[in-house]
């Protein structure tokens, strides 16, 4: 599919190179603006994502357009799209590589196919605080890893929320580790995720996040994980009864952009989608926060029965998903899992 997308992004693009080569501009500049053009120029730049206008996430992304669009005085225009009505993360994704449409912001998760390093922020119980993902994810180990994206066609701007996940089912509150048993679910399709439910003796089924809804609705699977804001938005309390808040892992946003469309702008245009990136991240960030608290009250009086999950059994949890743990560490680079451990230490004293 990778392969055929490419194909036909650059099939799409050779009406472009040929002019660009024709006036002796460098079509496939490295990535330091030096794409030929100068200045800013009228672009239109598809961004599409897969959550709803009204979570932070699509919130954010109004605040994005709206940035960009004072920054370059209207000439840039980014054209948002929701709800993956571009497709779910993976063809948003390809898309991307492909030079087919310009931006998208899927969770890390579903890209450790591509990046495997990824997939340390999918490691249960890493972060205790919001505020401790931002220290690691803004500093040396978030830049290392975006750093690593150019190679697969894709620049990352910076990392976005999408939050601390928590349990929903069908079957029963999961108050205990042993309350996994035989659960069947829904998980993103990520293999730490994978293999950490399955060492807590639930059934999971990795599937993209747009099928979700359905599935609970047909109760395909009893269950799914998200933050709150991503239950609430999209529904998911209405056919969930139970909402453990197990807190169990932390998902990052990272905010990714075509590296063929990269190359062809401007510094001063990628200057202006960068800060834009960063400075909508951070109204992300506190807008994500703050619907963490609002969204536990509403799905309450939707009727969702909500139990808290103690620290002993967190710990309990912890300690059963370990392993899962160490095998993934050793795949993704013990150097790199012990540089985060010390980093997370040192944010903590
Ligand atoms: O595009 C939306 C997804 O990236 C995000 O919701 C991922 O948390 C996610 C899930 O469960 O798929």
């Amino acid at each position: 599919m990778n392969k055929w997308l490419k194909k036909i992004g650059i099939v799409m693009m050779l009406p472009g190179l040929l002019l660009l080569s024709a006036c002796g501009a460098s079509s496939t500049s490295n990535n330091t603006g030096s794409g030929g053009s100068s200045g800013i120029q009228e672009r239109t730049i598809k961004a599409g994502i897969g959550l709803n206008e009204d979570h932070p996430q699509g919130q954010a992304l109004k605040k994005f357009v709206e940035i960009v669009d004072e920054k370059s005085g209207g000439k840039l225009e980014v054209k948002p799209f929701y709800a993956a009505s571009l497709g779910d993360d993976q063809k948003m994704t390809e898309a991307l590589q492909g030079g087919l449409q310009e931006i998208t912001i899927p969770s890390t998760s579903p890209l450790v196919g591509m990046v495997k390093e990824f997939g340390i922020f999918d490691f249960p119980f890493l972060f205790n605080t919001a505020e401790e993902a931002d220290a690691i994810l803004d500093g040396p180990i978030g830049q290392k890893l975006l750093d690593k994206l150019p190679e697969h066609g894709l620049i990352g701007l910076g990392y976005w929320e999408n939050g601390f996940r928590h349990l929903t089912n069908s079957k029963h509150a999961v108050e205990t580790a042993e309350d996994f048993e035989g659960l069947k679910i829904r998980t993103m399709q990520n293999e730490v995720h994978l293999d950490a439910f399955k060492a807590l003796g639930a059934n999971p089924t990795p599937m993209a996040f747009s099928e979700v809804f359905t599935a609970l609705e047909s109760k395909t699977v009893d269950g799914q994980e998200n933050p709150l804001a991503t239950i609430k938005s999209n529904k998911f309390n209405e056919v969930q009864e139970y909402l453990s808040l197990t807190k169990h892992v932390y998902t990052p946003f990272v905010f990714l952009v075509s590296k063929k469309f990269w190359d062809q702008l401007s510094e001063e245009e990628q200057t202006i989608l960068k800060e834009a990136a960063v400075e909508a991240g951070q109204y992300q960030r506190q807008l994500s926060r703050e619907e963490d608290a609002n969204a536990i009250e509403e799905i309450k009086a939707s009727g969702t029965k909500v139990n808290e999950v103690s620290d002993e059994e967190k710990e309990k949890m912890k300690e059963i998903i370990q392993p899962v743990i160490d095998k993934y560490a050793k795949e993704f680079g013990q150097e790199l899992v012990d540089e985060l451990m010390k980093e997370i230490e040192n944010v903590r004293k």
